[in-house]
């Protein structure tokens, strides 16, 4: 219906929590139900951007900290425009990580080296180990103290399919309750 916009949904959380697997069924689920809803991830590889994010990620590139932290947040930004073209639309967006993830990460650095070497076999991303991980947990947990953002906990402990449908209710719950919503914008 005309001038009902969008919702934007977040997924957040660990490594491997199962973001991207709730994120694509969720998209599936949504438009199966008859909404438009579209799927976008952070970082967004594809891009210039992305794809020396992507680098840095996969230890090919050493980038210094503040300035992998302002890439992370450029990959959004050259997003917002079309993301807000979408939402106007009446797209929901279904978003794996977002700018909660770039400040959790980035937070999570004051790590010290030394309690961060030797970790267990974690993944070969950096920042794939299980410390920096609880650093980063600790930091979602301060964020979600925002009371603007509506944040909902899931237990990813739970099965694939158990998951699935309770992120599906409070998705169309939130669909209905952002329609008649204006825009806001984060952290402003
Ligand atoms: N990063 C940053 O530093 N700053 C920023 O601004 C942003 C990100 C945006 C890459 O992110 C890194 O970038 C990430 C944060 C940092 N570093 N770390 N860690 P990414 O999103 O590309 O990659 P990732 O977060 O490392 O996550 P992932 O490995 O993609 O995890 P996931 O999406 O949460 O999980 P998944 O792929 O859905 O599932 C993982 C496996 O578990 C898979 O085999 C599934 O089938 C299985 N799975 C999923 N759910 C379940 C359940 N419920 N039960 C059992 N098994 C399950
Ligand atoms: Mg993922």
């Amino acid at each position: 219906m005309a001038g009902r916009r969008g919702a934007l949904i977040v997924l957040e959380g660990v490594d491997r929590a199962g973001k991207s697997t709730q994120c694509r069924r969720l998209v599936e689920a949504l438009r199966a139900g008859g909404h438009r809803a579209d799927l976008l991830r952070f970082p967004e590889r594809t891009t210039e951007i992305g794809q020396l994010i992507s680098s840095y990620l996969m230890k090919k590139k050493d980038l210094e900290d503040h300035t992998i932290h302002l890439l992370f947040s450029a990959n959004r930004w050259e997003h917002v425009p079309l993301m807000k073209e979408k939402l106007h639309q009446g797209i929901t967006l279904v978003v794996d990580r977002y700018a909660f993830s770039g400040v959790a990460f980035t937070s999570a650095k004051e790590l010290r080296p030394e309690e961060a070497a030797g970790r267990g076999n974690f993944g070969t991303e950096r920042y794939e180990n299980s410390s920096f991980q609880e650093k980063v947990l600790q930091s979602f947990y301060h964020l979600m103290k925002d009371e603007t953002l509506n944040w909902k906990t899931m237990d990813a402990s739970k099965t694939i399919e158990d998951l699935h449908k309770e992120i599906k209710s409070i998705a169309e719950e939130t669909i209905q309750e952002a329609q008649n919503k204006p825009l806001a914008e984060l952290w402003k």
